[in-house]
């Protein structure tokens, strides 16, 4: 967005609309922060918004905020679809294209609400009608704050929106620690606790929730753990078997991937998880340093997502689907093992 798009979007939130906001399906915490920090924005600026969001999302979220307010889309409840069909405004958050919100994507392509989307993944659709996108912030959530520092509103930030804003940079930048974080994601950190976000709260509330069933997962997952030294590789994989068995709640499995890059010399790790109702494979890719996994998921795995976080999903046994990251990181051999050079 140019400094002119930024001065029409603040002159066509200068009267009250109705704005729905929608994240990506299966919401993280960043599609969620976002969502509703903007959310709170709006109702605090005389706006009638609501979330939409295509699916539910994980439990260790539903503190946030104006939880209460989200909508979970189903297409055959006319309450849901009737909010699509009489929006002023339409915000799309925390992704790039409209196959991630496939079950409200026909209703979009109808509507003739204006559209802006606010993200920060690679290669966005050209279907908005703004597009904030920035692939080198470390959260959408981030984004938001900028957002508002643009249309010079970051002053009606209120502490219900600091902590949505600080949930969502604290989510998408693992608590901090990936490379994504910058000196003005701690800056952005520090002018949200000072404006209300009680930091250490929100620690807890996010990371806090163990549940037993999710911490039996967690030792399937580091038992199934399989380092591929020569390639500084690792992979977990988890069968519907194992999930069924352990009582497999929705974000259970969320993080896993991230203990397999904690191995010492691993740049790349993924996680291979068998879907429990589709016949299909889910796929998390991370990596450190300069080794893009966003483009080892768009050759390989039918995804995409970041240089350092990607995801993807395959239609084939889950065997096959180890095999054929087995295979991809043999061929990127030289640019995993120097990607931290
Ligand atoms: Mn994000």
């Amino acid at each position: 967005m140019t400094k002119d798009d930024f001065s029409e979007v603040k002159e066509l939130l200068s009267q009250p609309k109705k704005v729905v906001i929608i994240p990506h399906k299966n919401p993280d915490g960043d599609a969620m922060g976002s969502s509703l920090g903007l959310y709170k924005y709006l109702k605090n600026n005389g706006h009638s918004p609501v979330v939409l969001a295509p699916t539910p999302y994980p439990k260790f979220l539903h503190w946030l905020p104006n939880n209460d307010t989200v909508e979970i889309f189903n297409e055959e409840d006319e309450a849901k679809t009737n909010l699509i069909n009489q929006a002023d405004v339409i915000f799309f958050m925390d992704f790039n294209t409209l196959e991630r919100i496939e079950e409200i994507k026909p209703f979009v392509d109808k509507s003739d609400a204006i559209k802006i989307m606010i993200d920060h993944h690679q290669q966005p659709d050209s279907f908005p009608d703004y597009t904030y996108s920035d692939t080198t912030i470390c959260a959408t959530s981030e984004m938001l704050y900028h957002f508002l520092e643009n249309i010079n509103e970051v002053d009606k930030i209120d502490a219900e929106i600091a902590t949505c804003i600080y949930t969502g940079i604290l989510t998408d930048t693992g608590s901090f620690r990936y490379a994504s974080t910058t000196s003005t994601t701690h800056r952005i950190a520090a002018d949200l606790i000072d404006r209300g976000a009680v930091n250490h709260e929100i620690h807890n509330n996010i990371f806090d929730g163990n549940t037993m069933a999710r911490m039996k997962l967690m030792g399937i997952a580091l038992n199934n753990l399989v380092v591929l030294k020569n390639y500084n590789s690792a992979y977990i994989t988890m069968t519907r078997k194992e999930l069924r068995k352990n009582k497999f709640q929705k974000g259970d499995t969320e993080g896993f991937v991230n203990m397999a890059l904690s191995i010492e010399g691993v740049n790349v790790a993924a996680i291979f998880i068998e879907d429990l109702e589709g016949d299909f494979v889910k796929i998390s890719l991370r990596s450190t340093g300069k080794f893009s996994v966003n483009q080892m998921s768009r050759d390989n795995f039918n995804g995409g997502g970041h240089i350092n976080a990607a995801g993807g999903r395959v239609d084939l046994p889950i065997t096959e689907v180890v095999d054929m990251f087995i295979k991809a990181v043999k061929l990127n051999k030289k640019e995993i093992i120097n990607s931290n050079g």
